[in-house]
């Protein structure tokens, strides 16, 4: 590789979180649960009966976080807001106090010269919502219940009146997979439900959803606004060759990818998912005119990528391995996919058993451009956990991760080189926080946090970043970092 390697100018560098990984003052101003209090809250769902109640209590820290951005010479930073603290409950007013938080954070960045990049959803939904108790379904309520598409959009609203005057970018959810098929599907995460057609459900709900509340924000934000969605398409490769590794592949392609981007980008479902599911739902939830909903034209797409997935036709499918011997489920995050098997890729591994392979990243991105001419893309994630410690004097050395960013962000220049209109990199994380099912055991930030002192001192790949982001250019690789 010839080194450095130029970015576009006005390339945006940033960092991400999400709230409930980072806010804590879980019980403050009037905010209620979420269906992850509830979840951490529950023995045996996370890891060391870990919760976000504190979590890096980036609620009362928010100034010393925003000149910890500065420092490092942030162009943006990506951060969600928390539905139950400004809607308690998921209906009804806004509770003028959460809002306010996001008001200072927003101006906060803003006379840093820092662009906020605002996502509605990342999975924190009101407990409430959840619980279902107005909408009376008997399938429960949450997303596979059609009304919580329509209380997002509300929420979505209310945001954008309040944030709409100092906020451009929008984002509304944030990996929609996760929420539903990690939710309801194989339950490792909030609400922790095993039902093949409620993911399904919800799976299509949080697509409305999202096209529900992009009309809201269309109609509540100045014309300048912009409207994304993130999404985690998977880099899904088959093992051979073989026709039924092809077919294994092309099957967990739909169930990951396609059954977003088929609506968002084409207005239809792919008529192979329809028919690898037909045995558990006639997908009658789907009604006439949530397609038109959904395939609202979007001003830019949000990709995150972690790591590929390895597939092959098998007799049973059992999820990936995970390597810590934690929150193993018997349930499949795969509806319908019956036969196929997951391998562990070849190569080195991250702190979660993730194998590192920046090709994904690149086909992704590749793809995109591929499937959504002129859209312009986003990473807004990308990083990686390692069992970082602080050294005698404090500093905390990770030549691990800075290999990582350097070996994607060199597969992201590959594909800007080759036509992907790649407008931005948002780093995960700005900082080490609660890691979902996880919970503290695993860090992917660029700053290190104490989760006893709360104390943040910014990695050694943290300073690697903002070299970056200050030259707008990857630098060769420095000697004893080894490239993943
Ligand atoms: C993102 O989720 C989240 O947006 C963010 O909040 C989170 O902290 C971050 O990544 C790190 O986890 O699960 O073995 O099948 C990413 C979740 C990770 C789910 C990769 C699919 C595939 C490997 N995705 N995973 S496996």
């Amino acid at each position: 590789m010839s080194c450095p390697l130029r970015f576009p100018p006005g390339f945006l560098w940033g960092a991400a979180t999400s709230a409930y990984q980072v806010e804590g003052a879980a019980r403050e101003g009037g905010r209620t649960p979420s269906i992850w209090d509830t979840f951490s809250h529950t023995p045996g769902k996370v890891a060391g009966g870990d919760t976000g109640d504190v979590a890096v209590d980036h609620f009362h820290r928010r100034h010393e976080d925003l000149e910890l951005m500065a420092a490092l010479g942030l162009g943006a930073y990506r951060f969600s807001v928390s539905w139950p603290r400004v809607q308690p409950t998921g209906r009804g007013p806004a509770v003028q106090r959460g809002l306010d938080f996001y008001r200072r954070l927003v101006d906060g960045l803003l006379a840093r010269g820092i662009r906020p990049v605002l996502t509605l959803y990342h999975w924190d939904l009101p407990q409430e919502l959840e619980a279902d108790i107005h909408g009376g379904s008997a399938s429960g309520g949450g997303w596979p219940h059609r009304d919580t598409a329509q209380r997002f959009a509300d929420y979505a609203a209310i945001v954008a009146e309040a944030l709409g005057d100092r906020v451009e970018w929008w984002t509304t959810l944030n990996e929609p997979w996760c929420s539903a098929f990690l939710g309801y599907g194989s339950g490792v995460h909030a609400p922790g439900r095993s039902d093949p057609v409620a993911a399904l459900r919800a799976a299509h709900h949080l697509n409305l959803a999202h096209g529900l509340a992009a009309q809201a924000l269309r109609a509540a934000l100045p014309a300048r606004g912009q409207v994304m969605i993130s999404l985690n398409p998977a880099a899904v490769r088959a093992r051979s060759d073989a026709p039924e590794d092809l077919e294994a592949q092309r099957r967990i392609d739909a169930l990951a990818t396609r059954i977003f981007t088929g609506p968002l980008l084409r207005g239809a479902y792919p008529a192979d998912l329809l028919a690898d599911t037909a045995h558990l739902t006639d997908w009658s939830f789907v009604r006439d005119g949530d397609l038109t909903v959904i395939k609202h034209p979007l001003d830019a797409l949000g990709i995150n990528y972690y790591t590929p997935t390895v597939v092959s036709a098998g007799t049973d499918n059992a999820p990936p391995p995970r390597h810590d011997g934690h929150g193993a489920s018997m349930h499949s995050p795969w509806p319908g996919a019956d036969r196929v098997a997951f391998h562990q890729p070849p190569g080195d591994r991250t702190a979660m058993g993730w194998s590192v392979d920046p090709t994904g990243l690149y086909d992704l991105l590749m793809r995109m451009h591929r499937e959504a001419p002129g859209l312009p893309l986003y990473i807004t994630e990308n990083g990686a956990a390692y069992e970082d410690r602080p050294d005698a004097e404090g500093a905390v050395h990770d030549p691990e991760r800075i290999a990582y960013l350097h070996a994607h962000l060199a597969a992201a220049h590959r594909a800007l080189a080759e036509g992907a209109d790649l407008r931005g990199y948002f780093l995960w994380s700005l900082m080490d926080n609660f890691e979902w099912a996880y919970g503290y055991g695993k860090r992917f930030g660029a700053v290190h946090v104490d989760f006893t002192t709360q104390a943040r001192t910014p990695k050694a790949s943290a300073h690697w970043y903002a070299n970056v982001a200050r030259t707008n250019e990857l630098p060769a690789l420095s000697p004893g970092v080894a490239a993943p």
